[in-house]
């Protein structure tokens, strides 16, 4: 089998709320991206994962979506995203779109329609019951919600803004891949498809993820949107084992390009219990095996690698170091991941380090999820501080301050004397400018690495195998018929022990003097490095 594109590419995400705003209303926008390509492209970036900027009333930023065919005017109109597919092709940018239909908006007009009129076609599109059962919403809470229009409840995994689509209905099924044919058509070059593994939910039998027609529904998708077209797809599957990992992207099963699958972040809470119950301290040994098992198993499939999105916390904050070793924990980091094999994804700000926000109230919060859960906790006798600690390590606004251009005002993000959330205090020194100027900043880092991935094969093709070493050590070698690469990081603020197999090597990437890890056979923290095996 032939390379294909995305194979080779590293993929960028954006949160148009908050990469760049044109027009001083303090709010991202599609102008306020066109306006950075120059910078991706520096970078080195092949595509932009693009968060949803479609018509919404945003009551979770644009992932409620009430037009798949318009554009919020928040971010500009369908002239700018068409000037952007453009743009960005210029510059060898591909566009993933964000596909989100697990759910629409409750003022999508099928919504509207459905709830006031029983006998409507558009009724079935949604899920309607007389009475509620134990569902909860991801988002707290019940997932059924009572219409009072309707005079049925209607499920709602995410707010009650979110109702879910029936994926059982064909003229749904229908309507949705026509919708995204005409977006191909458009010169996208492929989705990023929100939580794809609910819409085969059977919510009678409290089946959400991975329901038995789950697979038919994408291998339907496929048939009549994907096929014959060289586009990327990738699922969001928090659920995903690896099993599931190969059913969706063995390429034979005509299924999707790759998924993102979460056990790595699952190593963030207490095992079986909501997000919120956090783990700060990062479990290598248990970290090592799940590299190992998604490196070496998912046979004919295909890895996506990633760290952060608009969802998590920070990677420095809670898996790096923010404080003394923060530009060398996020080069280590960036080292360990991307040169796995897989396709790497950089969210907006990593490439500068960018950490969590330091929240101090409830009314600096804007996101649903994290308001919905401090109520809910507040109101089960949790107290404020603990609401506001687990906040401030895992909600999901941490990820969605400005992106920081520079140190003037506002960090370069929006000529607003206020944007839409708080930028970041450090964006005096953590900005794209002062990255740009400095030679040995984290941006370089990602700049070679990324180089990398477009011009050596073996990051595709080699196989992996993880070493045995000290416990805070991770170290793999990627092998190929006629050479080897090693790779090592220490993911600690000590000292640990590490001795190469033979010491006359070449380095590829580092972020340390790798000559003198050979010579005292010691790393110091957050070492990391690639260099190419000899002989
Ligand atoms: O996320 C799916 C999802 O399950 C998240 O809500 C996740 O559990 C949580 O945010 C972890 O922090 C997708 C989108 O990525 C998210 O932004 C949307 O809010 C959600 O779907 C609904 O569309
Ligand atoms: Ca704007």
């Amino acid at each position: 089998m032939g390379l294909k594109w995305w194979q080779k590419v590293t993929v960028y995400q954006i949160y148009p709320r908050s990469f760049k705003d044109s027009n001083g209303d303090g709010i991202g926008d599609l102008q306020g991206i066109i306006s950075k390509l120059d910078y991706l492209q520096e970078l080195g970036i092949g595509a932009i994962w693009l968060s949803p900027v479609y018509q919404s009333p945003m009551d979770d930023n644009g992932y409620d979506i009430s037009d798949y065919e318009a554009i919020s005017e928040l971010f500009g109109d369908m002239q700018d995203m068409d000037e952007l597919i453009r743009e960005a092709k210029k510059r060898g940018i591909a566009i993933i779109m964000d596909l989100v239909v697990n759910h629409t908006s409750d003022e999508h007009p099928w919504f509207i329609e459905a709830r006031s009129n029983p006998e409507s076609s558009k009724r079935d599109y949604y899920i309607w019951r007389d009475q509620p059962n134990e569902l909860e919403s991801i988002f707290s809470g019940s997932a059924w919600e009572y219409d009072e229009e309707a005079k049925q409840y209607y499920l709602h995994f995410f707010s009650r803004k979110q109702p879910d689509l029936n994926w059982e209905n064909t003229n749904l099924r229908k309507e949705i891949y026509q919708m995204m044919n005409r977006w191909v058509d458009k010169g996208i070059a492929g989705f990023r498809m929100d939580v794809i593994d609910m819409i085969g939910k059977e919510p009678d039998h409290y089946i959400v993820n991975n329901g038995p027609k789950l697979h038919e529904y994408i291998q339907e998708m496929h048939r009549e949107v994907l096929e014959g077209r060289d586009v990327m797809t990738v699922g969001e599957t928090w659920g995903a084992s690896i099993e599931d990992g190969i059913k969706y992207s063995d390429s034979a099963r005509q299924e999707l390009s790759m998924v993102f699958q979460f056990e790595q972040v699952g190593l963030q809470h207490e095992p079986g219990k909501s997000k919120w119950y956090y783990i700060k301290d990062v479990d290598v040994p248990a970290m090592k095996e799940i590299f190992k098992k998604w490196q070496t198993q998912l046979k004919n499939g295909w890895n996506s690698l990633f760290w952060n999105n608009h969802d998590l916390p920070r990677i420095l904050s809670i898996w790096g170091n923010t404080k003394e070793y923060r530009e060398k924990s996020a080069k280590a980091l960036a080292i360990l991941l991307h040169l796995m094999k897989g396709t790497p994804y950089v969210y907006q700000g990593e490439e500068l380090g960018m950490i969590n926000y330091p929240f101090q109230s409830l009314d600096q919060i804007e996101d649903i999820e994290s308001l919905n859960f401090a109520k809910e906790a507040l109101s089960e006798g949790k107290t404020m501080e603990w609401v506001m600690d687990a906040i401030r390590l895992i909600g999901r606004d941490n990820a969605r301050t400005p992106m920081q251009w520079d140190d003037g005002p506002m960090g370069g993000f929006t000529e607003a004397p206020k944007a839409w959330l708080p930028v970041h205090p450090n964006y005096r020194s953590v900005n794209v400018k002062a990255a740009l100027e400095n030679r040995l900043s984290i941006f370089y880092t990602y700049q070679k690495l990324i180089q990398l991935r477009k011009e050596q094969d073996w990051l595709v093709y080699a196989d992996f195998e993880l070493l045995d070493t000290e416990e805070k050590v991770i170290a793999y070698r990627r092998n190929t018929i006629d050479a080897s690469y090693l790779i090592v990081m220490n993911w600690s603020d000590n000292l640990s022990s590490f001795t190469l197999p033979i010491d006359d090597v070449d380095e590829v990437i580092s972020n340390t003097d790798v000559e003198q890890v050979i010579q005292t056979k010691t790393l110091r923290p957050w070492d990391a490095f690639c260099v190419k095996l000899k002989s």
